[in-house]
């Protein structure tokens, strides 16, 4: 079905479908799985979610950065079903097959860093994070795993340690895994200050509390995401890099959430030049299809033994031909580019709009990527937040939040939602505003 391109709501926001199914979710769901907008999904393209009764949504989510080229993407649902016909799954390890290695290839021309590099092919992106991990220890033949003030990298045993915040993704879960020590971050609008001085105080920090030479990798989201959006000052990811290339020590770029152009580059990395060691990948790599990578340099991912790394379905076929149309379409329908259109439309319209609303206290991101965090009397402002964002969510507007303090809002478009579409979420959102 192809969905029209406009917003539409022909009920209240949850409709009378979606509360019935909601009622059933409550009786066979288990009650630890938030909703954010229980409208239950019938179809969805471009920037549009269809609900079981008929209303149509703006997508200012893409089911958390995922569908960077739109929901069911022509590419994607041709390639998927070419597959899906032929074999479901044989287990790349028992019987391998082309497609896994065509995304390995893939993976090694588009990723920042002119060396020669390896992939394996994973779910999700706690596992790329975990794998990125043993790689690291099992070249470094070291412990220490250093993470940042504001992270996020998943819900497994060790992510969850590597994951900053308690509530909700730790709380009551613990023992976590050992050796994850955590360091402050670029934080700009927190901090003010410049990047070289913020990686100096984390370096300082690494070196007292843990020492370089017990460091197996440090791993960094290159923007953080589900910790607010939080773009780091400029000069903070090369001097972080620089220490590692100059300690043995492995960095880790965590491009799970920014990845995949959804910042105006293909990776966030390359804004300043950056070239990681290792990059955890996911998310925006295959349309929507459950996929996740670690790619890097070829003598740190060689490094464990052979049968050292895997995993039943990881490289599924199905997942595999849809990630080689997704990148097809990101790189021929030139996607990193529409990222930065979306920016530039926009950035001008949420500096606006801050100038009428001063609980609008930071606006930023890069490309389609962007978000804005609410004070009031200085102090984050939840609050606030949520009520705003179940307010688009009514006006049928998906809106996510993020942060430490709940008091963000974000901005994560499909890279193929028409102009006309993001013009029409920014009239909502400013309705909202001037409402509240
Ligand atoms: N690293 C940078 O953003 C996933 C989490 C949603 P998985 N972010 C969305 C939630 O509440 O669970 C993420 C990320 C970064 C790792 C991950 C983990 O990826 O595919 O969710 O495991």
């Amino acid at each position: 079905m192809t969905v029209t391109q406009e917003r539409k709501l022909v009920t209240e926001i949850p409709g009378p479908r979606s509360v019935e199914l909601l009622e059933r979710v409550r009786r066979s769901v288990a009650r630890g799985i938030g909703i954010t907008l229980p409208v239950f999904v019938t179809d969805a393209g471009g920037g549009i979610v269809v609900d079981a009764d008929g209303n149509q949504l703006i997508d200012l989510g893409s089911g958390i950065a995922v569908v960077n080229v739109g929901n069911a993407a022509p590419a994607v649902v041709a390639a998927v079903q070419e597959q899906v016909a032929r074999f479901t799954h044989t287990c790349f390890m028992v019987t391998p097959y082309s497609g896994y290695l065509e995304v390995c290839e893939a993976l090694a021309r588009i990723t920042p860093g002119d060396f020669e590099k390896r992939s394996v092919l994973l779910n999700s992106g706690a596992e790329a994070v975990e794998n990125a991990v043993k790689i690291a220890r099992s070249y470094t033949k070291r412990d220490a795993v250093v993470v940042f003030d504001h992270g996020y990298h998943g819900r497994t045993n060790l992510t969850m340690a590597m994951t900053a915040k308690n509530m909700p993704y730790k709380d009551g879960f613990g023992p976590f895994a050992p050796e994850v020590y955590r360091v402050p971050t670029s934080y700009p609008f927190r901090d003010g200050l410049s990047g070289p001085e913020a990686a100096a105080r984390s370096v300082a920090m690494i070196e007292k509390y843990v020492g370089a030479s017990n460091v197996a990798c440090v791993v960094l989201e290159p923007i953080h995401g589900e910790g607010g959006f939080v773009v780091p000052a400029p000069g903070f990811l090369p001097a972080v890099a620089a220490w590692c290339a100059a300690n043995g020590v492995v960095f880790v770029a965590d491009e799970i959430q920014t990845g995949f152009g959804r910042t105006g580059d293909l990776f966030a990395c390359s804004y300043e030049g950056v070239v990681p060691d290792l990059i955890t990948l996911a998310k925006g790599i295959a349309g929507g299809l459950p996929l996740a990578a670690v790619t890097g340099r070829a003598e740190i991912m060689d490094a464990p033994h052979v049968g050292g790394l895997g995993g039943t379905y990881g490289g599924n076929p199905i997942a595999c031909a849809a990630a080689l149309a997704a990148i097809q379409t990101i790189e021929s329908e030139d996607l990193p580019a529409r990222a930065r259109d979306i920016g530039n439309l926009m950035l001008p319209f949420l500096h606006d709009l801050a100038t009428r609303h001063p609980v609008i206290a930071d606006i930023r991101g890069r490309g389609a990527m962007l978000a804005i965090e609410l004070t009031t009397n200085g102090q984050p402002d939840p609050a606030t937040t949520t009520q705003i964002a179940k307010a688009c969510h009514a006006e049928g507007l998906i809106v996510l939040t993020a942060g430490t303090y709940n008091n963000v809002l974000r901005f994560l478009p499909p890279l193929v939602t028409p102009p006309h579409l993001l013009r029409e979420a920014l009239g909502v959102i400013a309705k909202v505003f001037e409402a509240y």
